[in-house]
């Protein structure tokens, strides 16, 4: 598990243009003071970054009125166990053991610690894996779960709906996580090893509830 805190105003940070718009602002304006960098993002289909918990909320509320449908984050425990491949609960989404292939995901690899003079240690990254993704890569580039999902080992953590918190030690169906908390979940792994507050590694994925 991982956590993180909201970013303090979200208001400023995704603004709602037309009713058919959904403009996330922080994109633009990082792209632009760290032009030239490897956070800067031109590709369209990179996974969204920078944004917190309250952003991927607002957009969840945005899309569930230009839809009619209802869209929200995933709890965490929907997460696990679509990430886990459901019964399977293997440890990665690809299975349980080392990446190799294409059946993993962008992930703390020699390229990336080349670009960024990481430690070349097994607490760093994923030793001898070379995925040739320094930065995020376009979302779908490996191939997916058992359940047709792309990306949820590497590339970015993703938000979950759940305040941190411990499981509760007996048994439960469908959790829904603590009622309050002082931060969010969030899960996943990314093309950094350790999940931090570096929100260039943090986006989020939709869930729709039918
Ligand atoms: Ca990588």
């Amino acid at each position: 598990m991982a956590a993180c805190k909201a970013l303090s105003d979200a208001s400023i940070r995704w603004s709602w243009q037309t009713k058919d718009e959904f403009i996330h602002n922080i994109r633009q304006k990082n792209c632009l003071a760290r032009q030239g960098t490897s956070i800067c993002l031109p590709r369209r289909s990179d996974p969204v970054i920078h944004a917190s918990c309250n952003d991927a909320k607002a957009y969840c509320e945005w899309l569930s009125e230009k839809s009619g449908q209802t869209y929200r984050l995933p709890t965490e425990a929907e997460w696990e166990y679509a990430a886990g491949n459901g019964a399977k609960h293997t440890k990665y989404s690809w299975g349980n053991g080392q990446p190799s292939g294409k059946k993993t995901g962008n992930l703390a690899d020699e390229t990336g610690a080349e670009a960024f003079n990481w430690n070349k240690t097994a607490d760093s990254i994923f030793l001898g894996y070379d995925d040739c993704y320094k930065s995020t890569a376009p979302v779908g580039s490996f191939l997916p779960n058992d359940f047709g999902l792309y990306d949820m080992t590497g590339n970015v953590w993703e938000w979950c709906s759940d305040w941190k918190g411990d499981y509760s030690s007996g048994i439960q169906t469908n959790p829904q996580g603590p009622s309050m908390g002082s931060g969010r979940v969030f899960r996943g792994g990314s093309r950094r090893w350790r999940a931090t507050r570096q929100y260039s590694i943090v986006g989020f994925r939709i869930a729709r509830t039918k």
